[in-house]
C-alpha cells in the first residue's frame, strides 16, 4: 500500500505521517511538500531514514511534477493536507490561497484519476460551513449544513470541497471529505491561536486577543483527527463527507486565561486588540456521523492535551524559537504592531 500525503511537513501532516507510519509500519508514506513558510523539514527528521518513508519536495500545483511522480509511485491512497492554512495571510493577500487550495486540489485529483487511485482523500475544514450564534448553544454543524463561508481561506477550501465532490459525480473519481474542528498539539506553526500564546507568554510578550475574546472554537487534539483519517480512508464510503469534532468548545478568552495559568504567568499580559475582519463567531461539530458509521470517538480530553501540548513547546524550544526568529518575525511585525 502505498500512500501519498501532501502538506506532511505541516502541522496535522507530519502528525498524520507519524501516526501512519507507526499504525501501518507495513505502508509506504511518499510525503508532498512544497516547503512554504509553513513547512518544515525539521519536523521530519526521525523518519526521514525510514525505509518506508520518502520526502518529496513539490509543489502541488505542479502538474508535470505531480504526473512525475504518480507515475513513479503508483500510489493507492492520496490524502491532500498541503494548502495555505491561516485566516488573517488570506485576507491580506487572498490569491494564493485560489492558487494552492482549489488549483492544487485539481492537480492532485486529475493525477489521481489518470493513474486509479482507489482513494482520494480530501482534508477539509468546520469553516466551510460559516459560524454559529453565540446564543443558540443547541445549534451544530451537521454534513447537511449549508456551505456558508466567511473567509477568503475558508472559500478557498469550499471551493476545493465542491470540485472534489464534483470529480466523484462527474468522473466517478473515489473521494472522501473530512471536516474537523481546530487542532491543537505538536508542530503546531506559532501564528495560529494557542502556539502564539505560548511563545509570547514564555517570552512575558503581550498576548493579542481579537476583539472581546469572546469567539468559540471546537477543539481536538491533533492525533484524534490523523485518527479519524485512518478510519476515514480504509472504512469510509466513498462520496461521503464525514465531520470531524470533539465537542470541545471554549472562548478564545478561556483558552488564553488557561495558558497563563499553566505557565504561571499574569493575565495582565494579555491584550485586545482590533478584531480580525468577518471574524467567525463560534464553530460547533456535531460528529454522530463518524461515531455511529466509523466507531470514532476522541481519545484525548482538553484538560490533558493542552498539558501535553505546553509541554511540547517547553521541550522543543528549538524547533518554534527558529521559527520566530527567521522570516516570520517579519509578518508578525506587519500584523501586530499597529493593531
Ligand atoms: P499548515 O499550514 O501547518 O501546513 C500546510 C503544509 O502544506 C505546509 O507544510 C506547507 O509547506 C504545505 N503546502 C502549502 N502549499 C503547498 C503547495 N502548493 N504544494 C505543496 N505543499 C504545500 O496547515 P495545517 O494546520 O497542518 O492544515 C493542514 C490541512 O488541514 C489544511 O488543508 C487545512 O485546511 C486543514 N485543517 C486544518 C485545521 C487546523 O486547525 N489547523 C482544522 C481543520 C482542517
Ligand atoms: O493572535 C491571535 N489572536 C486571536 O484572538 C490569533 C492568531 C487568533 N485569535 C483568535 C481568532 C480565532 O477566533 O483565535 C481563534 C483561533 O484563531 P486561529 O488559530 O487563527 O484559527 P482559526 O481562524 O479558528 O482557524 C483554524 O481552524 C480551522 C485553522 O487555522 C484553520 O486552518 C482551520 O481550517
Amino acid at each position: 500500500m502505498t500512500i501519498i500525503v501532501t502538506g506532511g511537513a505541516g502541522f496535522i501532516g507530519s502528525n498524520f505521517v507519524f501516526h501512519m507510519l507507526k499504525a501501518h509500519p507495513e505502508y509506504r508514506i511518499v510525503c508532498v511538500d512544497k516547503l512554504t513558510y509553513a513547512g518544515n523539514l525539521s519536523t521530519l527528521e526521525s523518519v526521514m531514514e525510514n525505509p518506508n518513508f520518502r520526502f518529496v519536495k513539490l509543489d502541488i500545483c505542479d502538474r508535470e511534477g505531480v504526473d512525475k511522480l504518480f507515475a513513479e509511485e503508483n500510489p493507492d491512497i492520496v490524502v491532500n493536507f498541503a494548502a495555505e492554512s491561516h485566516v488573517d495571510r488570506s485576507i491580506e493577500n487572498p490569491e494564493i490561497f485560489l492558487q494552492t487550495n482549489i488549483i492544487g486540489t485539481s492537480v492532485m485529483m486529475d493525477a489521481s484519476r489518470k493513474y486509479n487511485v482507489k482513494r482520494y482523500h480530501q482534508v477539509s475544514t468546520d469553516e466551510v460551513y460559516g459560524d454559529l450564534p453565540l446564543d443558540r448553544p443547541d445549534l451544530f454543524f451537521t454534513e447537511e449544513t449549508p456551505i456558508h463561508t466567511s473567509s477568503p481561506y475558508s472559500s478557498s477550501k469550499a471551493g476545493a470541497d465542491l470540485l472534489v465532490l464534483a470529480y466523484h459525480r462527474t468522473f466517478g473519481l473515489p473521494v472522501t471529505i473530512s471536516r474537523c474542528s481546530n487542532n491543537y498539539g505538536p508542530y503546531h506553526f506559532p501564528e495560529k491561536l494557542i502556539p502564539l500564546m505560548i511563545a509570547n507568554a514564555l517570552a512575558d510578550k503581550p498576548l493579542p486577543v481579537y476583539g472581546k475574546g469572546e469567539n468559540v472554537r471546537d477543539w481536538l487534539y491533533v492525533e484524534d483527527h490523523c485518527k479519524a483519517i485512518d478510519l476515514i480512508i480504509h472504512n469510509g464510503k466513498v462520496g461521503e463527507v464525514y465531520n470531524v469534532g470533539g465537542h470541545n468548545e471554549m472562548a478564545n478568552i478561556d483558552i488564553v486565561k488557561l495558558i497563563c495559568k499553566e505557565l504561571g504567568k499574569p493575565e495582565s499580559l494579555i491584550t485586545y486588540v482590533t478584531d480580525r475582519k468577518g471574524h467567525d463567531m463560534r464553530y460547533a461539530i456535531d460528529p454522530t456521523k463518524i461515531h455511529n458509521e466509523l466507531g470514532w470517538l476522541p481519545e484525548t480530553k482538553f484538560a490533558d492535551g493542552i498539558k501535553k501540548t505546553i509541554q511540547w513547546y517547553l521541550d522543543n524550544e528549538k524547533w518554534w524559537k527558529d521559527i520566530i526568529s527567521g522570516e516570520y518575525q517579519n509578518y508578525y511585525e506587519k500584523m501586530y504592531s499597529n493593531r
